[in-house]
């Protein structure tokens, strides 16, 4: 998979050399380029913001640097390049793993990530014109730039993409993966740690047992934290099934 990011912070991209994505990367199987948006705005002082148009607080991120960065990021080097430009942005889609699983199949992935008040909205009119363009979010809170959202979702869209996780079955065994229930807890040696003891049923030996105990964990910790994430059945829930489950 090839992933551009343009940015006018790349340092915040030098923690995905670390762990599993980094040797992704050396591997070759996650070719992934950081450009600074600055060398793509050519004034003496290299300029990538203005005062919004019609007024208003915070400064707009100005169209040309971003036209220069990205129509060199998507001249396809192939034929069959398709790319996906995503930017991060708070309005856009809440990203969660059924997105993750989507985008782990695309060939290209383009993030533009904004600063201050957002990007000059001509930029994404142009890119949707030309392209496939989507505004993703990754949850309802606000962060100052796109930068951590965009590092969050590479992590998550990386570790799908198959070779870089090597035991392809502890992608199943997860959080919001499969059925949609919260992780079980999960315990090591020793038995005993400070008073503790590792629940008697995972000593037993016997693996129907520690299956079953697995999932009543999984669904009691799910309708505790995330009832949400529960199907209606499971939810205990005697006025059945709502609207708002499908
Ligand atoms: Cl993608 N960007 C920004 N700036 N803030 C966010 C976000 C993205 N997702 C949640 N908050």
């Amino acid at each position: 998979m090839k992933i551009d990011v343009v940015s006018i912070f790349p340092g915040y991209f030098d923690a995905l050399e670390l762990s599993l994505l980094g040797k992704a990367r050396q591997r070759g199987l996650i070719d992934l380029r950081v450009h600074d948006l600055r060398e793509s705005a050519h004034d003496k002082h290299r300029t990538v913001d203005d005062t919004p148009t019609g007024g208003g607080a915070g400064m707009v991120m100005k169209p040309e640097p971003w036209g220069a960065a990205l129509d060199a990021v998507l001249t396809a080097d192939d034929a069959g390049d398709d790319p996906l430009v995503i930017f991060p942005s708070p309005a856009g889609d809440v990203f969660t793993q059924a997105m993750a699983r989507e985008l782990a199949d695309e060939s290209h992935l383009v993030f533009g990530c904004g600063r201050y008040e957002g990007i000059d909205q001509r930029v994404f009119d142009e890119y949707a014109s030309r392209g496939r363009v989507r505004l993703v979010s990754i949850g309802d809170y606000v962060l100052n730039g796109g930068e951590v959202a965009t590092i969050a979702m590479i992590e998550a869209i990386g570790r799908l993409v198959p070779g870089v996780v090597g035991n392809p079955e502890s992608l199943v065994e997860e959080s919001h993966e499969e059925d949609g229930l919260l992780e079980y807890p999960s315990y090591t040696k020793p038995a005993t740690w400070r008073d503790r003891a590792v629940p008697e049923v995972l000593l037993s030996g016997n693996h129907a047992a520690i299956t079953q105990w697995r999932q009543e964990q999984r669904v009691e910790r799910t309708r505790r934290v995330r009832p949400e994430l529960l199907p209606w059945a499971l939810r205990g829930d005697t006025r059945g099934r709502h609207a708002a489950d499908d």
